[in-house]
C-alpha cells in the first residue's frame, strides 16, 4: 500500500513534469483555486454561527454589514484569481457580464468560469454545497480577453473541476489525465491526494436522481423514462432506487463515486431545463467522461454542443456510460 502524503501542489508540480511542455500556467491555476476553496470552505464551516446568512445589507450581531456567502464566494474567487497573470477574462454565474483582469495586473493565455457557490439555496439548512470551475486557453489577442474567450465548447476545456463542501472538503479536478480527488485536511489546511484516478462504475448503481417534483411539466417521453426506471425490470434496463440532494455537485459526486443517473430535463415552462451549460453541466461532463462515464443534453454530449451564450442552460443526464445511453435510448424510442 502507497502510504506516501501526496499533497495537491506535489501532486500538481508531478503532473507537470510528465509534459515536457508546461508553462506551469496550471500549477499556479489550480493553486489559487485551491486556495479560494480554502477560504470559501472556512466561511461554509462558520455558517451557523456567525450572522453570514442574512440577505445582503442586513447587519449582524456586531453592526457590521454582512454579506451573503454566495457573494462572498463569486468575491473570493475574483479576487484569488486575478492577479496570477495566467488568466485574460473571468466569467462567474452570478455576474451578468465577463469580468475583466483588473488593469493592474498583468493577463495570460487562459480564461475561467467559475459557478462560485452552487447549490446555494441548500446553505441554511446546512447541505452540501460546491464551487465549479472551467478553464479554456483563450481564442483572443490583444490584452484582455473576450467573451469569444468564454463562450467556447466543452470539448475544449482545458480542465475543470470542483469542490464540494460536505461532511468533509473535497476538490476534484481533471486536465484530461485522470480525475483526482482531494480532501482538505483541516488541521494543517492542505488538500492530500485521497482519491487517485477516480472512475466512474460501470454498470453504477441504479439510481436515478432527478426533481420529481416537476414531472407534471415533463414531457411524455421523460416521464416514460422515469417510470421504466422506477418499475421496469432489471434485466431491461429498470429497478433503479432514487437519491436527490437538489445540490448539483453533491449529486453529480454521489454519481461519479457510485455510478447511477443523474437528470435535469427540461420542461414544458423551461425547454432547456435550470443548469447552465457553461458554469454547471460542460465542467461536469468534461470530469464524467474523464472518468469514463457520459453526459448528454438527451441527444447530443454535452462536450459537443456549441454555445450561442454565457448563461445558456441545458438539459442534462449525465452519469454511468450505461445509464446515459438507456436514458438516449428511451428518450429517442418516445
Ligand atoms: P443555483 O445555481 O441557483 O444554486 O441552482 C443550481 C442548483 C443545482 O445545484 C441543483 O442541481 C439544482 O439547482 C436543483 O434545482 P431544483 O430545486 O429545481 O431541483
Ligand atoms: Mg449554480
Amino acid at each position: 500500500m502507497d502510504r506516501s502524503v501526496v499533497t495537491l501542489d506535489r501532486h500538481i508540480v508531478e503532473q507537470e513534469r510528465r509534459h515536457p511542455g508546461a508553462t506551469g500556467a496550471f500549477s499556479s491555476i489550480l493553486q489559487d483555486l485551491a486556495l479560494a476553496g480554502k477560504l470559501i470552505n472556512r466561511q461554509v464551516r462558520k455558517a451557523g454561527l456567525v450572522d453570514i446568512l442574512g440577505q445582503t445589507g442586513r447587519q449582524n450581531v456586531h453592526g457590521e454589514e454582512v454579506q451573503k456567502l454566495d457573494e462572498f464566494a463569486h468575491d473570493v474567487v475574483f479576487r484569488a484569481m486575478d492577479h496570477g497573470g495566467h488568466l485574460c477574462v473571468m466569467a462567474s454565474e452570478e455576474q451578468e457580464d465577463p469580468l475583466p483582469i483588473p488593469e493592474e495586473f498583468p493577463t495570460g493565455d487562459y480564461a475561467l468560469l467559475f459557478d462560485p457557490l452552487d447549490g446555494s439555496s441548500n446553505i441554511d439548512v446546512n447541505i452540501s454545497i460546491g464551487t465549479i470551475f472551467s478553464i479554456h486557453e483563450r481564442v483572443s489577442q490583444g490584452r484582455d480577453g473576450t467573451r469569444d474567450d468564454l463562450v467556447q465548447p466543452g470539448h475544449r476545456q482545458e480542465a475543470a473541476g470542483y469542490i464540494l463542501y460536505g461532511s468533509s472538503t473535497i476538490l476534484v479536478y481533471t486536465t484530461g489525465n485522470g480525475v483526482h480527488g482531494f480532501t482538505l485536511d483541516p488541521s494543517i489546511g492542505e488538500f492530500l491526494l485521497s482519491h487517485r484516478d477516480i472512475r466512474i462504475p460501470d454498470p453504477g448503481d441504479r439510481v436515478y436522481s432527478v426533481n420529481e417534483g416537476h414531472a407534471d411539466k415533463w414531457s411524455e417521453d421523460q416521464r416514460g423514462l422515469v417510470e421504466h426506471l422506477k418499475t421496469g425490470r432489471e434485466r431491461d434496463g429498470g429497478g433503479f432506487s432514487a437519491r436527490y440532494v437538489g445540490s448539483l455537485v453533491a449529486d453529480f459526486h454521489r454519481t461519479l463515486m457510485n455510478g447511477g443517473l443523474f437528470m435535469y430535463p427540461g420542461n414544458r415552462a423551461n425547454p432547456e431545463g435550470k443548469l447552465r451549460l457553461l458554469y454547471e453541466a460542460a465542467p461536469m461532463a468534461m470530469i464524467c467522461e474523464e472518468a469514463g462515464g457520459r453526459a448528454s443534453d438527451g441527444e447530443r454530449d454535452i462536450l459537443s454542443l456549441n454555445p450561442q451564450n454565457l448563461h445558456q442552460r441545458t438539459p442534462l443526464y449525465i452519469g454511468s456510460s450505461d445509464h446515459v445511453e438507456l436514458a438516449e435510448e428511451r428518450l429517442a424510442a418516445g
